[in-house]
């Protein structure tokens, strides 16, 4: 064992969800590892424990997992469980690590940003509840990396991860496991297989877009292998370190040729996409774009359908940017709806005291307490299965939600890389103005109230402020702004918007004009495009 003198560098702070960077940010020297001694430093060390390690196959994993090994052996680790070729989905390793009582887990991944030596890489660090690390970690983490002089390093060969078995790097067992095979079970345990593959057999057909990704291994062995469906059901199923030059994030933008194959008139009966770490999901039928939120309210109306949750929800819990649709559902069927700050880290509380089962954000997460993370391939066979229990398409289920619930419509326009100096101002300014909005008319639309967004953790009492501007016009539409905490470039800002129509007259509008005027008022009030000079987001959802 060596200890290596380092400094800290800037801004090694935790976003939404783990330190991102641009790859060769992290591939400096001492980078990665500074990252990691400050994560073992804030958890108090890793001596004894039992750690589970993977990530999404992107360019530098391989590398960053060799490294990270070799430190949690010099930490004295009892037991490090490693996805074979460094891979696990992030719900396979939130899985695993309740699977296996491991004390926590490293997962390298920047999500659904794109990989390669000059995209982004990404480490995040996940509790013993197989969730990622709260607030009070991250904020421990961080003021590590601000004081730390050295870190300690095994020097021994890189381990074989390329086979599963058991090796020894010091005294610290390294345990390489198939990362599919327990993750396949448990969505076996979930759901009802036995109709999904009378689904398959019958010619039901879909398209499966993994995005060179790393659910790839996982989405061949469930859908072509387990259930029937034919092969090459699953398209860019091999996972690449740069995901084969494609952005693997699943939404209309970027996953453009599955949204072109499915609004072709002869296009699959279903189709599905996710993202670089398998945590994202987007849901499509033939000729029909099915937003995050909705799914999350169609899948809560129809979650008894499905084996694992046949006696019911105990609640479920919605990030506050994501539409009130799944808040109807709720009150139909008489459970708790939480509302918490973006990011998945706040539904893990909830889903540990049993307040929560089902969990979503309009950012294409859905999830539930099956593991503490959202879990792309599980929302997918979610829709699946209630596809086969309701024997209906896509479409007419849609079509069915909206006539008994109404319609939220829903849509995300993403402002990206825009100078942060920029954006800061632009919301500070707002800040100032927020409490002079209420009463106010911009393009016809009257502020009913307006505020940011400042949570307190039912469970534990954490308050987590500043989480996003809400602006509520009369009539119960929403405009909602915030700032991503995932780019790693420049500013991105995030404007959601939100219009409720109660039906049976106007569910069958196209979301961008039913919310035409909210971005019209928007503009007026905030004047996005006035002061940033783009004439229009780079990316709607
Ligand atoms: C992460 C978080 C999500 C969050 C999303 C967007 O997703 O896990 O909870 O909703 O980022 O966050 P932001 O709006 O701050 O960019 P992922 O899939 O990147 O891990």
């Amino acid at each position: 064992m060596t200890t290596h003198a380092t400094q800290p560098f800037e801004g090694q702070k935790p976003g939404t969800s783990g330190l991102r960077k641009k790859t060769p940010v992290f591939m400096q020297p001492n980078y990665l590892e500074n990252f990691i001694q400050a994560t073992f430093d804030a958890i108090g060390g890793v001596a004894g424990k039992v750690l589970v390690l993977g990530g999404d196959g992107r360019y530098f994993g391989a590398e960053a997992a060799q490294v990270i090994l070799k430190m949690a052996a010099a930490g004295g680790a009892a037991r490090v469980i490693v996805g074979q070729g460094a891979w696990l989905s992030t719900p396979a390793a939130s899985n695993l690590i309740r699977r296996r009582g491991a004390d926590g887990g490293l997962i390298l991944s920047a999500s659904h940003n794109p990989g390669g030596p000059n995209e982004d890489f990404g480490v995040k660090y996940n509790m013993a509840n197989g969730g990622p690390a709260p607030e009070a970690v991250t904020e421990a983490i961080f003021a590590r990396t601000k004081v730390i002089t050295e870190y300690a390093k095994l020097e021994a060969p890189d381990v074989n991860l390329t086979m599963p078995g058991e090796s020894r790097l010091g005294a610290m067992v390294v345990e390489v496991v198939d990362p599919v095979a327990d993750y396949a079970d448990m969505m076996e345990e979930i759901f009802d297989f036995n109709a999904l593959r009378g689904l398959f057999h019958t010619g039901f057909t879909m398209r499966m877009d993994s995005m060179c990704a790393i659910t790839g291994p996982y989405a061949v062995e469930i859908f072509e292998n387990r259930l029937g469906a034919p092969r090459g059901t699953v398209a860019h199923e091999v996972p690449l370190p740069d995901f084969g030059g494609m952005h693997p994030d699943p939404n209309p933008t970027w996953a453009h040729a599955l949204m072109a194959e499915m609004m072709a008139e002869d296009g699959p009966d279903f189709g599905a996409a996710s993202d670089g770490d398998g945590d994202r999901n987007m849901i499509l039928g033939r000729g029909t774009y099915v937003s995050p939120s909705d799914s999350l309210a169609v899948i809560a109306a129809n979650a008894h359908l499905v084996p694992g949750y046949a006696e019911g929800l105990k609640g479920v819990a919605r990030s506050m940017p994501t539409s009130a649709a799944v808040d109807r559902v709720a009150a139909a069927l008489g459970i708790d709806c939480y509302e918490t700050p973006t990011g998945w880290k706040f539904f893990g509380n909830l889903m540990d005291a049993g307040r929560v089962s089902l969990c979503g954000e309009e950012s294409f997460g859905t999830g539930s307490d099956h593991v503490r993370e959202k879990d792309g391939l599980w929302a997918v066979l979610m829709w699946l299965n209630i596809i086969a229990a309701r024997g209906q398409s896509v479409a007419e289920i849609m079509a069915d939600h909206f006539a008994r619930f109404g319609r939220n419509y829903y849509s995300r326009h993403d402002y990206e890389a825009l100078p942060s100096d920029q954006a800061n101002a632009m919301l500070d300014d707002l800040r100032d103005r927020m409490d002079g909005l209420k009463g106010k008319t911009y393009q016809g639309l009257t502020v009913e109230s307006s505020d940011e967004f400042s949570y307190t953790d039912p469970v534990d009492g954490s308050v987590s402020a500043r989480q996003g501007f809400r602006i509520l016009f009369a009539g119960g539409s929403r405009v909602v702004l915030r700032l991503s905490g995932t780019g790693t470039e420049g500013a991105t800002l995030r404007v959601y918007l939100e219009r409720y129509a109660p039906g049976p007259e106007g569910l069958a509008e196209d979301p961008q004009q039913a919310l035409a005027p909210i971005v019209a008022a928007t503009e007026e009030i905030v004047g996005i495009r006035a002061r940033t000079g783009r004439t229009g987001p780079d990316v709607i959802t």
